[in-house]
C-alpha cells in the first residue's frame, strides 16, 4: 500500500520540507483570479450575416446555432458579447476580428470592456 498523495507530497504542512512550509504568505492580489473581459462586437450595415456567424465559430468557438442567434441579436440589438477572457487574449480576438474583417473590406468591428 502507497502513501497517499505519493512519494514527495506530503498529508500535513508539518511535514513538507523547510522550503515548502515557510514561504511567504502571497498578498490577495497574487491569488486572486486574474480580472476577464468581455470581447464586444458591433452591428454595422455591410459586413455579411455568414462572416459574422464564421468568426464566431471560429475564433469564439460558438456552435452554428449558438453563432447564429448572437449574430442577429447583435444585428438586431446593436452589439453582443461574443466571448469573456483575460486582457491579453481578449485583445488578441479583438486585433483577430479587425483583421480578418480588413482583409475582406468589412467594417465590423469589436471591442474589448472590463467584465
Ligand atoms: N447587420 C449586418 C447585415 O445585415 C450583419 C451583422 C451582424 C454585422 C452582426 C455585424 O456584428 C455584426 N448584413
Amino acid at each position: 500500500m502507497s502513501e497517499p498523495g505519493g512519494p514527495g507530497r506530503p498529508d500535513s504542512p508539518s511535514d513538507a520540507p523547510l522550503r515548502e512550509r515557510d514561504v511567504t504568505t502571497r498578498p490577495r492580489e497574487k491569488r486572486e483570479r486574474p480580472p476577464r473581459f468581455k470581447v464586444i462586437l458591433y452591428n454595422d450595415d455591410y459586413t455579411p450575416m455568414e462572416f459574422v456567424v464564421g468568426l464566431l465559430e471560429t475564433l469564439f468557438r460558438k456552435s452554428p446555432a449558438e453563432a447564429t442567434q448572437l449574430m442577429l441579436q447583435i444585428h438586431r440589438t446593436g452589439l453582443g458579447v461574443a466571448g469573456v477572457y483575460v486582457l491579453e487574449v481578449a485583445e488578441t480576438k479583438v486585433a483577430a476580428v479587425h483583421q480578418q474583417a480588413e482583409e475582406r473590406g468589412y467594417p465590423l468591428r469589436a471591442g474589448v470592456e472590463k467584465e
